[in-house]
């Protein structure tokens, strides 16, 4: 009889668990109304109240021997939103923030990687990309206080993409029309301020994202920290929706490139 109840507490243990990481992570981010914002680097006019934080151990899911704590990689995210436009900000805490170098891959440099879907209705328990799943990746490099952006939208795990193609994987390329950002430094990092306008994300076959109040879409935020780029090393890798044990950690363990279902959420608030 113990033997039975073991085996039927396992079996709904396995599938309250297989479950539960098959909708999207419990994981959530509420994104208040944005009001003036103005995209120059200071965060005075935003509400951050509301934010994700990527500072955990468990978060990481690539090179965990490269991880020296919070000081080394650690970042707070908020989002904002209009009927135009999602606008992200960070607060990323880096020894060596904005390595960049022209030609590398941008997932093996200093960046940052937002996952969202542009469908509220996208069955959360998909475990593959559809047309309307994004993985943007971004980056920047600064010289003596000026900066420039790049943006890297990888479209190659969706099987049929609606005719949106995989776009800036090679580094210095700004693909978003009207894309805005500023960067400036604080104490042990910086603060990134973008503006992301939605008419980007659509075409004549993806219809474009209309945020509104109690609406709740698939979202996830990656951080890649590199303190010397060198051909062949990767990037430290952390998760937001990532709640990973012990010393062995890849990225196809928790693989937010390839299924959606892992992801966290966005509500989006008055
Ligand atoms: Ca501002
Ligand atoms: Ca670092
Ligand atoms: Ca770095």
């Amino acid at each position: 009889m113990k033997k039975m109840i073991a085996l039927v507490l396992t079996l709904a243990l396995t599938l309250g668990l297989s479950a539960s990481a098959l909708a999207y992570s419990d994981k959530n981010l509420e994104a208040p109304k944005a009001k003036d914002v103005v995209i120059d680097g200071d965060l005075g006019e935003w509400d951050t109240s509301k934010c994700l934080r990527i500072d955990n151990v468990n978060q990481i899911t690539d090179q965990i021997e490269h991880w020296d704590g919070e000081k080394d990689c650690a970042m707070e995210a908020y989002v904002m939103w209009d009927e135009e436009n999602l606008y992200i900000a960070m607060k990323i805490l880096d020894d060596t923030p904005l390595v960049y170098r022209e030609g590398f891959p941008l997932d093996e440099l200093d960046a940052v990687i937002f996952f969202l879907s542009t469908d509220p209705e996208a069955d959360p328990e998909r475990t593959e990309y559809t047309a309307t799943d994004w993985r943007i990746v971004q980056s920047a490099y600064g010289y003596k206080g000026d900066y420039e952006f790049f943006n890297y939208i990888d479209r190659d795990m969706i099987a049929d993409n609606g005719g949106w193609d995989t776009q800036g994987e090679y580094g210095d390329e700004v693909v978003f029309d009207d894309y805005e950002a500023a960067i400036a430094s604080i104490d042990g990092g910086i603060v990134w301020e973008s503006k992301l306008p939605l008419h980007n994300l659509s075409n004549k076959k993806i219809a474009q994202l209309v945020p509104a109040a109690g609406m709740t879409i698939g979202f996830d935020f990656s951080i890649l920290d590199v303190d010397l780029p060198c051909p062949g090393i990767h990037s430290l890798r952390m998760q937001f929706s990532s709640e990973l044990d012990g010393r062995d950690r890849k990225p196809e363990m928790h693989d937010v490139d390839h299924n959606p279902s892992l992801w966290a959420t966005l509500t989006f608030v008055d």
